[in-house]
């Protein structure tokens, strides 16, 4: 029996509905979670699926090809030394997705 990997892929909460189209069109099981970024504090989907080693390339080129990087902006909070009306906060530009994609080796897959 081929080898299982665990794909747990963080995608912006605009492009999971897509991914998650793509992924079951291709007859594929796929959980999804809603989640948080640590740095924008902003919602996203983390994506879990179990596949054989052989499924990896594929799965992943459907990741790629159903997310899109997109441009945000965040404020900066002011520290909290300076008197809040002396400080004037710029908007920083980030680059946010297409996706985050780990692979993890898996020992043992069971379905009851
Ligand atoms: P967030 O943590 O909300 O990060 C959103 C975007 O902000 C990141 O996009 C990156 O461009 C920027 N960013 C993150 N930390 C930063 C920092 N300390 N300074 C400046 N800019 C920063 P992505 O790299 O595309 O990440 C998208 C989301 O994927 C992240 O949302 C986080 O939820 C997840 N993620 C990214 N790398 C990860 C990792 N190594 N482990 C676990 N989750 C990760």
């Amino acid at each position: 029996m081929a080898g299982i990997k665990l794909v747990l892929a963080i995608v912006q909460a605009k492009d999971a509905g897509r991914v998650i189209d793509a992924l079951t069109e291709d007859g594929l099981n796929a959980t999804i979670l809603a989640s948080t970024g640590g740095f924008l504090r902003e919602g996203n989907s983390t994506i879990l699926m179990g596949i054989e080693d052989t499924q990896v390339d594929g799965v992943l080129r459907t990741i790629q090809r159903s997310c899109h990087r997109r441009e945000q902006f965040v404020s900066p909070m002011p520290p909290a030394v300076e008197p809040v009306d002396s400080y004037v906060t710029y908007p920083v530009k980030v680059e946010v997705g297409g996706a985050i994609v780990f692979v993890m080796n898996v020992d043992r897959m069971e379905r009851f």
